[in-house]
């Protein structure tokens, strides 16, 4: 193969971790990321109580899901956070002097496009580096972006989270972006964990722009994940057909159901499956089983709500200085721009 040069994008150490079997698309050489699954998966099942990480819900079915789930009236987030973006992305851009954009997720949706085409307008260039561990979104983000932004850089980055944004070179200045209130879905150690390697992956010119959905009437929050098509339960549930097939268990999607709840205590949507009658999942490759009994729930999904000031707040003891708060009219979500503190 021919010698590859990394994009400038990546810090001046990088080079012999990254690979590019697709023009344009780096993935990080050596990881694996089909190796964790079964150990993630069994781990959590032995839990109490028994709940899964969120990722595994996004194989291809689910992740066709959760588009049909953003289009559902019931779910206003993604619609919401779309309309905070197209009116303030202006704003947001002229408050972050940054030379490239980092995202978190494969990119390419309506909500980035607004950020992108600010950029272009306000700066004349850009750089945009969506982090996924899919390539196929990978290769729809960069061929949406070729068609309808030719002046752009594209670099996808096929790895992880924290691999990729610890990729980037801290003396580029960078908006790194992460919508859709994906840190809903962290919980209590994976939160603070997340937020401190992001910050201490980020340079002192660096912006974060953080999309997270508010705390509001669970008359308002309940339906968002419980719809009256069941698009949700259908999404909570397919996880089952996943693990099934990586791992050659046994659920029976016919014989469960699925719950969900706002936990006004903890401010957070829990999605649960919950067993009809007492079953025996074998897991025959670990050579392990257990009983689900009856009525026994299993967390499939955790959903957190914010209140912004105190998100900025418990950020700012992270390293994180919040510098705008864009929300809607009726203050259902929040998109929160903040900049990497200076060293004191
Ligand atoms: C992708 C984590 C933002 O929590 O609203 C939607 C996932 N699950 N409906 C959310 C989800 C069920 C979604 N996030």
């Amino acid at each position: 193969m021919k010698q590859q040069t990394l994009p400038n994008i990546f810090a001046d150490d990088q080079s012999p971790q990254w690979t590019s079997q697709h023009d344009g698309i780096w993935s990080l050489r050596g990881a694996d990321l089909d190796s964790v699954p079964t150990l993630s998966i069994l781990t959590t099942l032995w839990d109490q109580p028994r709940w899964l990480e969120a990722y595994h819900l996004y194989d291809d079915q689910g992740s066709e899901l959760f588009e049909e789930i953003c289009d559902l009236p019931e779910y206003y987030l993604t619609r919401t956070e779309n309309n905070i973006l197209e009116t303030q992305a202006s704003d947001i851009i002229a408050a972050a002097p940054v030379e490239c954009i980092v995202e978190l997720g494969a990119g390419y949706s309506k909500k980035t496009v607004h950020l992108l085409t600010e950029q272009l307008r306000q700066r004349g260039h850009c750089q945009f580096a969506p982090i996924d561990v899919s390539i196929a979104g990978l290769r729809a983000s960069q061929a949406a972006a070729r068609r309808d932004f030719p002046q752009i850089d594209f670099h996808g980055i096929h790895s992880r989270y924290e691999a990729g944004f610890s990729a980037i070179d801290k003396n580029l200045p960078t908006l790194f972006v992460f919508l859709g209130s994906t840190i809903g879905n962290f919980n209590q150690t994976e939160f603070p964990r997340f937020f401190r390697a992001l910050t201490d992956a980020m340079g002192p010119n660096d912006y974060l722009l953080l999309g997270a959905d508010r705390v509001k009437d669970k008359n308002i929050l309940e339906p968002a994940y419980n719809d009256s098509r069941g698009i949700t339960a259908a999404f909570i549930l397919n996880v089952f057909r996943n693990i099934n097939h990586q791992l050659g268990a046994n659920f029976d999607i016919d014989r469960m159901r699925y719950h969900s709840w706002f936990n006004p205590e903890w401010q957070q949507i829990e999605m649960y499956a919950v067993a009809n009658q007492d079953q025996t999942i074998r897991f025959p490759s670990a050579n392990a089983a257990f009983t689900w009994q009856r009525d026994e729930r299993i967390l499939v999904e955790i959903s957190r709500k914010f209140e912004p000031n105190r998100l900025q707040e418990q950020l700012s003891f992270i390293g994180l200085q919040p510098v705008a708060h864009h929300t809607d009219p009726q203050e259902w979500f929040s998109v929160l721009l903040f900049r990497k503190q200076a060293h004191r």
